[in-house]
């Protein structure tokens, strides 16, 4: 990424203009099973584009029988699914790094699960009749702008076999809304289990192509590398996490928790991109116990976990980690890496415990 180099510096002006346009998930909204659309998390690259619903085409193109130029009416008159489906930043936890890639600074609030309706993009696909030879699927939103001296349209590949998924959906509405600007109005790529780069939004166009696929954010942008010159491995399927809510009162400039001495019901969610969660586990003071885990919401959204915690006066430090049927687990130690992508690192909350007042 021809960025700026790692850093342990103060957060600087440029890391703050990107925080105060994207902005995180509040951990409280760890609530709620299907998250508000407001408070979704954000990420947007350059603007989000004028598009006007009443012109805008979706073009199938490349190595198909039949290109096709679709409007809106045309996708929405095809048969809709639901899915809930929980989508993550590969960049969430960035910025407790060290050193710090320079980056949209996340901490761990890049999340949010919400209903997407819209028509698996496999039907659309059958539509065209994909050609013999046809390796990827290449996905062109209609924002502009320029990252790493490249100027480009952002836009994303996926591997045929990826993209035939029967839960890869073109999505047009949010929450049973029709999405909003911000969330790539009036149509976006749903990838349930890839991290959010994958999810293309303002989606213009898809063409098949029998080369891999080159653009920034596919072989520059979206790879664990270990150094600036390491090619490194590209990004895909969201690593496994547990997040918890924030138990307790806050201090408004610090965050620091308080609590009030007695039982606590410590609740949160976790997920992973790889294989259903298996196991949630908390720990107080560095004492690891197994959280109850809900019911599933979902095969590609979050699931619930909760945990009774007798709270006794004093500093105490709160964690969770989850672990995945694939054996998947969060470490505990951070695997730092040059852009700073997928850091499950577990959480901890300091908290204080008060006394009965
Ligand atoms: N066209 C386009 N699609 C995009 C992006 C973008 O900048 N442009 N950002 C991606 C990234 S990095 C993420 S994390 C998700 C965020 O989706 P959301 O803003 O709806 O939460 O959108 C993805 N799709
Ligand atoms: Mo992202």
């Amino acid at each position: 990424m021809a960025g700026k180099a790692p850093t342990e510096g103060p957060l600087t002006a440029d890391e703050l203009q990107l925080a105060t346009r994207n902005r995180g998930m509040p951990l409280e909204a760890l609530r709620y099973d299907v998250t508000p659309t407001g408070l979704h998390y954000l990420l947007t690259h350059f603007d989000i584009p004028a598009v006007d619903p009443s012109s805008w085409r979706l073009e199938v193109k490349g190595r198909v029988e039949h290109p096709l130029s679709l409007s809106l009416a045309d996708v929405r008159a095809r048969p809709a699914h639901t899915i809930a489906v929980t989508l993550e930043c590969a960049g969430n936890g960035r910025a407790r790094l060290h050193p710090r890639p320079v980056s949209q600074p996340w901490l761990v609030e890049a999340i949010g699960t919400a209903e997407w309706s819209g028509v698996p993009l496999r039907d659309v696909l059958g539509a065209a009749g994909i050609l013999p030879g046809a390796l990827e699927l290449v996905f062109t939103g209609a924002d502009h702008g320029v990252q790493g001296d490249v100027e480009q349209d952002y836009a994303r590949s996926l591997p045929l076999a990826q993209a035939l998924r029967p839960e890869v959906l073109l999505a047009y509405a949010m929450n049973g809304r029709p999405l909003e600007p911000q969330h790539g109005a009036p149509l976006r790529l749903v990838v349930p289990g890839w991290y959010g780069m994958a999810q293309v939004k303002w989606l213009r166009s898809i063409e098949a192509v029998s080369e891999p696929f080159e653009g920034y954010q596919q072989s520059v942008a979206y790879r664990y590398q270990d150094d600036e010159a390491d090619r490194g491995e590209p990004v895909a399927r969201i690593r496994v996490r547990a997040l918890m809510i924030p138990p307790g009162y806050p201090d408004f400039l610090t965050r620091q928790r308080y609590v009030d001495a007695g039982s606590v019901l410590l609740q949160g969610r976790a997920w992973s991109g790889a294989a259903p969660v298996a196991r949630v586990e908390v720990a107080v003071d560095g004492r690891w116990e197994d959280a109850e885990l809900e019911p599933p919401l979902g095969e590609h959204a979050w699931r619930g976990w909760r945990y009774a915690w007798r709270a006794t006066p004093g500093e105490h430090a709160l964690s969770c980690r989850a672990t995945d049927a694939a054996g998947n687990a969060q470490p505990v130690q951070q695997h730092w890496n040059y852009q700073g992508m997928g850091n499950n690192l577990v959480q901890v909350i300091p908290v204080t415990v008060r006394s009965g007042r």
